[in-house]
């Protein structure tokens, strides 16, 4: 048994599509960011940077309870667990691995920063407004370039579209039309039509 502790955000939500993918018995565990229960101390015990999401897996690597945080290692942690969703060929798997480190390193915190200056910032500041609108549309420019090429970001669909998927669902937060990005967009409703993503997309209920 996995117990995932998360919240309503893309980050929480690239874990329980996984975990709905891979078939993983699961208990969800909900932290309302918006009430600090993220700096609990039973959570930071979990995991002291005080984010979501983290898991606890009762029957970890060997065999012992194990606790991991961070979404991208979380991911890479249930594929490998599974054999699922990660590539087992060396380069597909780099591959895979690239694009969830771009999703990790820029689509994502990015976004995020667009999100805040556009709608939780307590002051508008359009120099940051421009550079992360500029920024979120540059990303999904490079997004929409691999897709043309691509069906899905590591050729097959894998933990990287899993990472990137919830993001994208927000593009309207983002201000980013997906009209204007073809081959997201046709990924995006590919992505969006698996009922394992539709169920993640429910969690926490
Ligand atoms: N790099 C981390 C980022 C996690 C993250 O930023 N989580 C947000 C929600 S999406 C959070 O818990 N925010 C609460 C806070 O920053 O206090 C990951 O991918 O797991």
């Amino acid at each position: 048994m996995i117990d995932l502790y998360t919240w309503s955000t893309p980050n929480g939500r690239k874990v329980s599509i996984m975990l709905e993918e891979v078939g993983l018995p699961y208990r969800v565990h909900a932290v309302n960011i918006g009430k600090d229960e993220q700096f609990r101390p039973e959570f930071l015990a979990i995991n002291p940077n005080g984010k979501i999401p983290a898991i606890v897996d009762h029957d970890g690597p060997d065999g012992k309870r194990f606790s991991l945080f961070e979404s991208g290692a979380i991911l890479i942690y249930l594929g490998e667990k599974t054999g699922r969703l990660i590539p087992a060929d060396a380069t597909a798997r780099f591959v895979a691995l690239q694009w969830l480190m771009f999703q990790m390193g820029g689509f994502g915190p990015m976004l995020g920063q667009a999100h805040h200056f556009l709608r939780a910032a307590k002051e508008t500041v359009p120099y940051a407004i421009e550079r992360y609108t500029r920024e979120a549309h540059r990303l999904y420019g490079v997004l929409d370039q691999r897709l043309r090429e691509a069906e899905f970001l590591a050729g097959e669909y894998s933990l990287a579209d899993i990472a990137a998927y919830p993001w994208a669902a927000r593009h309207e937060w983002h201000q980013v039309d997906l009209a204007s990005f073809p081959n997201v967009k046709r990924w995006y409703e590919a992505v969006g039509a698996r009922p394992a993503v539709q169920r993640g997309m429910q969690v926490p209920s």
